[in-house]
Protein backbone atom coordinates (compact mmCIF):
# COMPACT_ATOMS: atom_id res chain seq x y z
CA UNK A 1 0.00 0.00 0.00
CA UNK A 2 1.47 3.58 -0.64
CA UNK A 3 0.30 7.14 1.18
CA UNK A 4 -1.43 10.10 -1.02
CA UNK A 5 -1.04 12.82 1.53
CA UNK A 6 -2.94 16.51 1.71
CA UNK A 7 -1.51 19.13 3.31
CA UNK A 8 -4.53 20.71 5.26
CA UNK A 9 -2.48 23.48 6.85
CA UNK A 10 0.51 24.29 7.58
CA UNK A 11 1.14 21.77 10.39
CA UNK A 12 -1.91 19.24 9.45
CA UNK A 13 -1.45 16.57 7.27
CA UNK A 14 -3.98 13.74 6.06
CA UNK A 15 -3.20 10.77 4.41
CA UNK A 16 -5.38 8.20 2.92
CA UNK A 17 -3.84 4.36 1.53
CA UNK A 18 -3.89 3.46 -2.17
CA UNK A 19 -3.41 0.58 -4.25
CA UNK A 20 -2.44 2.01 -7.67
CA UNK A 21 -2.92 5.05 -9.08
CA UNK A 22 -5.13 4.85 -12.18
CA UNK A 23 -4.38 7.90 -14.32
CA UNK A 24 -2.02 11.27 -13.37
CA UNK A 25 -1.75 14.28 -16.28
CA UNK A 26 -2.00 17.81 -16.44
CA UNK A 27 -4.34 19.59 -18.21
CA UNK A 28 -3.94 22.88 -19.52
CA UNK A 29 -6.28 23.89 -16.48
CA UNK A 30 -4.53 21.46 -13.46
CA UNK A 31 -3.11 18.27 -12.45
CA UNK A 32 -5.34 14.94 -11.85
CA UNK A 33 -4.75 12.11 -10.41
CA UNK A 34 -6.94 8.98 -9.81
CA UNK A 35 -6.43 5.91 -7.19
CA UNK A 36 -7.89 3.01 -6.45
CA UNK A 37 -7.67 1.93 -2.68
CA UNK A 38 -9.57 -0.47 0.03
CA UNK A 39 -10.93 2.66 2.17
CA UNK A 40 -12.16 4.85 0.07
CA UNK A 41 -12.50 3.44 -3.22
CA UNK A 42 -11.55 5.11 -6.39
CA UNK A 43 -10.72 9.02 -5.85
CA UNK A 44 -9.48 12.08 -7.57
CA UNK A 45 -7.13 14.70 -6.50
CA UNK A 46 -6.98 18.22 -8.52
CA UNK A 47 -3.60 19.66 -8.12
CA UNK A 48 -2.74 17.76 -4.77
CA UNK A 49 -6.32 18.32 -3.21
CA UNK A 50 -9.32 15.38 -2.79
CA UNK A 51 -11.81 16.05 -5.13
CA UNK A 52 -14.59 12.98 -4.54
CA UNK A 53 -14.27 9.75 -3.29
CA UNK A 54 -16.60 6.50 -3.88
CA UNK A 55 -17.10 6.77 -0.34
CA UNK A 56 -18.31 10.39 1.18
CA UNK A 57 -19.35 11.35 -2.14
CA UNK A 58 -23.00 11.33 -1.39
CA UNK A 59 -22.93 13.02 1.36
CA UNK A 60 -21.31 15.96 -0.49
CA UNK A 61 -23.82 15.38 -3.79
CA UNK A 62 -26.61 15.33 -1.26
CA UNK A 63 -26.13 18.58 0.22
CA UNK A 64 -25.14 20.15 -2.77
CA UNK A 65 -28.63 19.46 -4.42
CA UNK A 66 -30.86 18.90 -2.05
CA UNK A 67 -31.60 21.82 0.69
CA UNK A 68 -32.57 24.13 -2.71
CA UNK A 69 -35.11 21.86 -3.89
CA UNK A 70 -36.62 21.63 -0.61
CA UNK A 71 -37.19 25.30 -0.24
CA UNK A 72 -38.21 25.89 -4.11
CA UNK A 73 -39.92 22.58 -4.82
CA UNK A 74 -40.38 24.11 -8.51
CA UNK A 75 -37.40 24.31 -9.56
CA UNK A 76 -36.96 24.01 -13.73
CA UNK A 77 -33.92 24.93 -14.94
CA UNK A 78 -30.96 24.16 -13.40
CA UNK A 79 -27.03 25.97 -13.93
CA UNK A 80 -23.91 23.83 -12.33
CA UNK A 81 -21.31 25.44 -12.52
CA UNK A 82 -17.81 23.12 -12.13
CA UNK A 83 -19.03 19.47 -10.90
CA UNK A 84 -17.22 17.92 -13.66
CA UNK A 85 -17.59 14.27 -12.09
CA UNK A 86 -20.91 14.45 -12.95
CA UNK A 87 -22.67 13.71 -9.28
CA UNK A 88 -24.08 17.40 -8.48
CA UNK A 89 -25.76 16.43 -12.03
CA UNK A 90 -26.81 13.20 -10.99
CA UNK A 91 -28.79 14.35 -7.75
CA UNK A 92 -30.34 17.01 -10.02
CA UNK A 93 -31.67 14.77 -12.47
CA UNK A 94 -33.33 12.69 -9.76
CA UNK A 95 -36.07 15.32 -10.03
CA UNK A 96 -38.63 14.55 -12.86
CA UNK A 97 -39.88 17.82 -12.64
CA UNK A 98 -36.27 19.39 -13.67
CA UNK A 99 -36.74 20.54 -17.40
CA UNK A 100 -33.35 21.97 -18.40
CA UNK A 101 -29.36 21.02 -16.58
CA UNK A 102 -26.97 23.20 -17.89
CA UNK A 103 -23.26 22.13 -16.68
CA UNK A 104 -20.30 24.50 -17.87
CA UNK A 105 -17.03 22.72 -16.45
CA UNK A 106 -13.57 24.31 -17.31
CA UNK A 107 -11.90 21.31 -17.88
CA UNK A 108 -13.40 18.14 -19.80
CA UNK A 109 -10.99 15.51 -18.90
CA UNK A 110 -12.24 15.68 -15.62
CA UNK A 111 -15.32 14.56 -16.70
CA UNK A 112 -14.32 11.90 -19.33
CA UNK A 113 -12.07 10.24 -16.62
CA UNK A 114 -14.93 9.99 -14.42
CA UNK A 115 -16.89 8.53 -17.44
CA UNK A 116 -14.41 5.64 -17.68
CA UNK A 117 -13.17 5.02 -13.49
CA UNK A 118 -16.27 6.89 -11.77
CA UNK A 119 -19.07 5.73 -12.97
CA UNK A 120 -20.73 6.05 -9.09
CA UNK A 121 -21.05 10.20 -10.16
CA UNK A 122 -20.53 10.14 -13.88
CA UNK A 123 -22.71 7.18 -15.47
CA UNK A 124 -25.84 8.55 -17.32
CA UNK A 125 -25.40 11.96 -16.96
CA UNK A 126 -24.37 12.72 -20.66
CA UNK A 127 -27.16 10.71 -21.84
CA UNK A 128 -29.95 12.59 -20.21
CA UNK A 129 -31.84 14.66 -23.47
CA UNK A 130 -32.41 17.17 -20.44
CA UNK A 131 -28.65 18.13 -20.29
CA UNK A 132 -26.37 20.28 -21.89
CA UNK A 133 -22.50 20.04 -21.31
CA UNK A 134 -20.41 22.93 -22.02
CA UNK A 135 -16.91 22.97 -21.84
CA UNK A 136 -15.73 26.60 -20.91
CA UNK A 137 -14.81 28.37 -17.78
CA UNK A 138 -18.04 29.14 -15.51
CA UNK A 139 -17.53 33.37 -15.08
CA UNK A 140 -17.58 33.87 -19.17
CA UNK A 141 -20.36 31.74 -19.20
CA UNK A 142 -22.71 33.64 -16.37
CA UNK A 143 -21.10 36.55 -18.06
CA UNK A 144 -23.14 35.77 -21.21
CA UNK A 145 -25.86 34.17 -20.34
CA UNK A 146 -29.88 36.05 -20.19
CA UNK A 147 -31.01 37.43 -17.17
CA UNK A 148 -33.49 35.40 -15.17
CA UNK A 149 -32.92 32.27 -17.42
CA UNK A 150 -32.15 30.07 -14.53
CA UNK A 151 -34.00 28.62 -10.78
CA UNK A 152 -31.22 27.62 -9.55
CA UNK A 153 -27.20 27.65 -9.81
CA UNK A 154 -25.56 25.20 -8.30
CA UNK A 155 -21.52 26.20 -7.71
CA UNK A 156 -19.52 22.82 -7.15
CA UNK A 157 -16.15 24.38 -7.56
CA UNK A 158 -12.69 23.83 -6.46
CA UNK A 159 -11.30 26.02 -4.18
CA UNK A 160 -10.40 29.97 -4.70
CA UNK A 161 -7.34 28.57 -6.52
CA UNK A 162 -5.99 28.69 -9.43
CA UNK A 163 -9.35 27.79 -12.57
CA UNK A 164 -11.51 28.34 -9.39
CA UNK A 165 -10.81 31.59 -7.94
CA UNK A 166 -12.68 33.62 -10.52
CA UNK A 167 -15.83 31.65 -8.90
CA UNK A 168 -15.09 33.15 -5.69
CA UNK A 169 -15.09 37.14 -6.80
CA UNK A 170 -18.03 39.54 -6.32
CA UNK A 171 -18.40 40.09 -10.27
CA UNK A 172 -19.17 36.43 -10.22
CA UNK A 173 -22.03 36.44 -7.61
CA UNK A 174 -23.33 39.25 -9.23
CA UNK A 175 -23.64 37.96 -12.32
CA UNK A 176 -25.22 35.12 -10.71
CA UNK A 177 -27.92 37.39 -9.22
CA UNK A 178 -28.91 38.46 -12.24
CA UNK A 179 -29.26 35.14 -14.15
CA UNK A 180 -31.30 34.17 -11.46
CA UNK A 181 -35.14 35.11 -11.36
CA UNK A 182 -37.23 35.97 -8.58
CA UNK A 183 -37.21 33.14 -6.70
CA UNK A 184 -33.34 32.14 -7.47
CA UNK A 185 -31.28 30.28 -5.22
CA UNK A 186 -27.63 29.99 -5.51
CA UNK A 187 -25.98 27.40 -3.88
CA UNK A 188 -21.77 27.98 -4.01
CA UNK A 189 -18.82 26.41 -2.46
CA UNK A 190 -18.26 27.80 0.97
CA UNK A 191 -14.76 26.03 2.22
CA UNK A 192 -14.67 25.21 6.10
CA UNK A 193 -14.23 27.10 8.98
CA UNK A 194 -11.66 25.59 11.21
CA UNK A 195 -7.85 25.65 9.62
CA UNK A 196 -7.31 29.81 8.87
CA UNK A 197 -6.97 29.80 5.22
CA UNK A 198 -10.12 28.01 4.76
CA UNK A 199 -11.40 29.95 7.29
CA UNK A 200 -10.37 33.30 5.60
CA UNK A 201 -11.92 32.42 2.27
CA UNK A 202 -15.55 31.30 3.83
CA UNK A 203 -15.28 35.07 5.33
CA UNK A 204 -14.75 36.77 2.52
CA UNK A 205 -17.24 34.78 0.36
CA UNK A 206 -20.16 35.12 2.76
CA UNK A 207 -19.04 38.81 2.89
CA UNK A 208 -19.32 39.21 -0.53
CA UNK A 209 -22.87 37.37 -1.00
CA UNK A 210 -24.19 38.94 1.74
CA UNK A 211 -23.81 42.20 -0.32
CA UNK A 212 -25.52 40.87 -3.29
CA UNK A 213 -28.41 39.07 -1.85
CA UNK A 214 -31.70 39.56 -0.31
CA UNK A 215 -31.12 35.91 1.71
CA UNK A 216 -27.69 34.97 2.40
CA UNK A 217 -26.75 32.10 4.44
CA UNK A 218 -24.61 29.48 5.11
CA UNK A 219 -25.01 25.91 5.95
CA UNK A 220 -22.93 22.50 7.12
CA UNK A 221 -22.28 18.99 6.61
CA UNK A 222 -20.22 16.33 8.16
CA UNK A 223 -17.40 15.61 4.82
CA UNK A 224 -14.87 13.48 5.99
CA UNK A 225 -12.24 13.93 3.77
CA UNK A 226 -12.40 17.25 2.99
CA UNK A 227 -9.98 19.76 4.89
CA UNK A 228 -11.31 18.77 8.81
CA UNK A 229 -14.37 17.54 8.26
CA UNK A 230 -16.42 20.32 8.46
CA UNK A 231 -17.07 21.62 5.22
CA UNK A 232 -20.03 24.51 4.45
CA UNK A 233 -22.25 25.92 1.49
CA UNK A 234 -23.30 29.00 1.01
CA UNK A 235 -27.27 29.79 0.27
CA UNK A 236 -28.65 32.97 -1.31
CA UNK A 237 -31.95 34.11 -2.54
CA UNK A 238 -33.82 37.13 -3.59
CA UNK A 239 -36.81 35.65 -1.88
CA UNK A 240 -37.14 32.34 -0.37
CA UNK A 241 -35.67 31.76 3.05
CA UNK A 242 -33.92 28.26 3.59
CA UNK A 243 -35.94 27.19 7.20
CA UNK A 244 -38.49 29.40 6.98
CA UNK A 245 -39.81 28.70 3.45
CA UNK A 246 -39.06 24.84 3.66
CA UNK A 247 -41.40 22.60 1.82
CA UNK A 248 -41.41 19.30 3.91
CA UNK A 249 -44.43 17.66 2.27
CA UNK A 250 -43.79 18.96 -1.19
CA UNK A 251 -39.76 17.17 -0.71
CA UNK A 252 -41.59 14.41 0.98
CA UNK A 253 -43.64 13.85 -2.15
CA UNK A 254 -40.49 13.31 -4.75
CA UNK A 255 -40.16 10.39 -3.27
CA UNK A 256 -36.65 10.50 -3.40
CA UNK A 257 -34.54 8.42 -1.32
CA UNK A 258 -31.61 9.97 0.22
CA UNK A 259 -28.26 8.32 1.96
CA UNK A 260 -27.96 11.87 3.76
CA UNK A 261 -30.08 14.17 3.36
CA UNK A 262 -33.94 14.48 5.17
CA UNK A 263 -35.88 17.97 6.15
CA UNK A 264 -35.13 17.80 9.81
CA UNK A 265 -31.02 17.38 9.06
CA UNK A 266 -31.70 20.37 6.71
CA UNK A 267 -33.15 22.51 9.75
CA UNK A 268 -30.23 21.44 11.53
CA UNK A 269 -28.17 22.53 9.05
CA UNK A 270 -28.28 26.03 8.84
CA UNK A 271 -27.59 26.27 12.81
CA UNK A 272 -24.03 27.41 13.17
CA UNK A 273 -21.52 26.66 15.89
CA UNK A 274 -21.15 30.34 17.57
CA UNK A 275 -17.02 30.43 16.09
CA UNK A 276 -18.44 29.61 12.71
CA UNK A 277 -21.59 32.70 13.47
CA UNK A 278 -18.55 34.87 14.96
CA UNK A 279 -16.13 35.00 11.86
CA UNK A 280 -18.79 34.65 8.91
CA UNK A 281 -20.05 38.43 10.78
CA UNK A 282 -16.44 39.54 11.10
CA UNK A 283 -15.41 42.48 8.62
N1 LIG B 1 -18.49 17.21 -7.07
C1 LIG B 1 -17.41 17.53 -6.21
C2 LIG B 1 -16.20 17.76 -7.00
C3 LIG B 1 -15.61 18.97 -7.15
S1 LIG B 1 -14.76 19.18 -8.59
C4 LIG B 1 -14.86 20.86 -8.96
C5 LIG B 1 -14.80 21.08 -10.46
O1 LIG B 1 -14.81 22.48 -10.69
C6 LIG B 1 -13.56 20.54 -11.17
O2 LIG B 1 -13.94 19.57 -12.10
C7 LIG B 1 -12.94 21.76 -11.85
O3 LIG B 1 -12.38 21.49 -13.12
C8 LIG B 1 -14.15 22.69 -11.94
N2 LIG B 1 -13.83 24.11 -12.07
C9 LIG B 1 -12.87 24.82 -11.42
N3 LIG B 1 -12.87 26.09 -11.83
C10 LIG B 1 -13.86 26.22 -12.75
C11 LIG B 1 -14.34 27.30 -13.55
N4 LIG B 1 -13.80 28.51 -13.46
N5 LIG B 1 -15.36 27.07 -14.39
C12 LIG B 1 -15.92 25.84 -14.49
N6 LIG B 1 -15.50 24.78 -13.77
C13 LIG B 1 -14.48 24.95 -12.91
C14 LIG B 1 -15.64 19.99 -6.08
C15 LIG B 1 -14.60 19.70 -5.08
C16 LIG B 1 -14.60 20.64 -3.91
C17 LIG B 1 -13.30 20.55 -3.20
C18 LIG B 1 -13.33 21.27 -1.93
N7 LIG B 1 -12.08 21.20 -1.24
Amino acid sequence: MKWYTEQWSDHCKFSIGYNEEIHSEQTPFQKIDFYKGDELGTFFTLDGLMMVNEKDEFVYHDMITHPAFATNPDIKKVLIIGGGDGGTAREVLRYKSVEKVVMVEIDELVFRLSQKYLPITAAGVEEDPRMEMIFDDGLAYVQNAADKSFDLILVDSTDPISVGEGLFTTAFYKECYRVLNEQGILINQHESPYFSEYAENMRKAHKKIKGIFQIASVYQFHMPTYPSGHWLFGFASKALHPTKDIKVEAWDNFGLKTKYYNTDLHVGAFALPTYVKDALNRD
